[in-house]
């Protein structure tokens, strides 16, 4: 083999930008970024063949992190966004990261339109069950009973989303847990995900000691999945009832057909867009 033909050994840290978080210390964002940079590192992925997009929230800086292509976007916006930027490259690898109140309480309607078009993308949501940079409030996933906001003094009283399942329900052909006290876990789920050929779910336990400071607890809570992942979409909405949200690994993976916009029924935009270029 000569010189020409060795392949170049991209690193994590190749993957990092020279602005450094701005993150608090001991936030689980810090594991996501470095499963981000692992995974990309692994799989040979170059630089100029990614991009990260992400709405906004503390998690959402994420986009800003790295050396991939980025664009910290609009708040609850990021997978509209993503699924342009997939419609006009469809060479690119995309991911697409933010907060549980970025994903599934602004942009909840987008996260289940983005799961049942089945976009060739990563959605990683660092879930800490809590609105960080807005300090503290609660989000679609914070139980009834967090009563340390002063918005919900007695606790909001709203049963939370279970991601995992909405995500099943709405159609998402690639579905995972991972948790940042297990940064090599998340970032072997990451490169699954990516591998995957469709919309990829990956919801990261992701705590955020500065307001919901008992979340240290949960690298007590964490366990894997017993049984690996599971095509029967049936069989995994079982596995998520039954589960307490702390179980990480895939847990439902399977083939659908993936929207590739251009292929699919003609819009009609084609014939419009040749009109100005004529
Ligand atoms: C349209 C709009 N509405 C509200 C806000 C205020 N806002 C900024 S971040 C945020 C929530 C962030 O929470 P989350 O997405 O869970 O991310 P975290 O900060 O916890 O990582 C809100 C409500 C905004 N920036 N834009
Ligand atoms: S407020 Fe919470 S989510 Fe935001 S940076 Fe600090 S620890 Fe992380």
């Amino acid at each position: 083999m000569d010189q020409a033909s060795v392949p170049i050994q991209i690193k994590p840290k190749d993957y990092k930008s020279d602005i450094k978080p701005v993150w608090c210390p001991g936030c689980g964002d810090f594991a996501v970024l470095n499963a981000i940079t692992k995974a990309l590192a692994f799989m040979g992925q170059p630089r100029e063949d990614v991009a990260l997009i992400s709405g906004i929230g503390c998690s959402s800086r994420i986009a800003a992190y790295t050396s991939v292509y980025g664009f910290h976007g609009v708040h609850g916006r990021a997978l509209a966004l993503a699924s342009g930027l997939k419609a006009a490259r469809p060479g690119l690898t995309v991911l697409v990261a933010g907060g549980d109140g970025d994903g599934l309480s602004i942009g909840g309607n987008h996260f289940i339109h983005a799961c049942r078009r089945n976009m060739d993308m990563t959605y990683i949501i660092m879930d800490n069950e809590v609105y960080g940079m807005t300090k503290g409030q609660a989000s679609p996933t914070t139980a009834p009973d967090w009563a340390d906001s002063k918005l919900t003094p007695r606790g909001s009283g709203i049963r939370p989303f279970q991601p995992a399942g909405l995500a099943l329900t709405a159609g998402a052909s690639f579905i995972a847990r991972g948790f940042t006290g297990d940064p090599n876990g998340l970032a072997k789920i990451l490169v699954s995900a990516i591998e995957h050929k469709g919309f990829s779910f990956v919801q990261a336990l992701s705590p955020c000691p500065t307001f919901r400071p008992e979340q240290m607890d949960w690298k007590h809570q964490v366990r894997g999945f017993e049984a690996g992942a599971t095509s029967d979409p049936i069989e995994a909405a079982q596995r998520i009832h039954a589960d307490d949200g702390m179980s990480t690994g895939i847990i439902f993976r399977r083939e659908y057909p993936v929207f590739r916009p251009g292929t699919g029924i003609d819009s009609g935009l084609g014939s419009i867009e040749s009109e100005f270029t004529k």
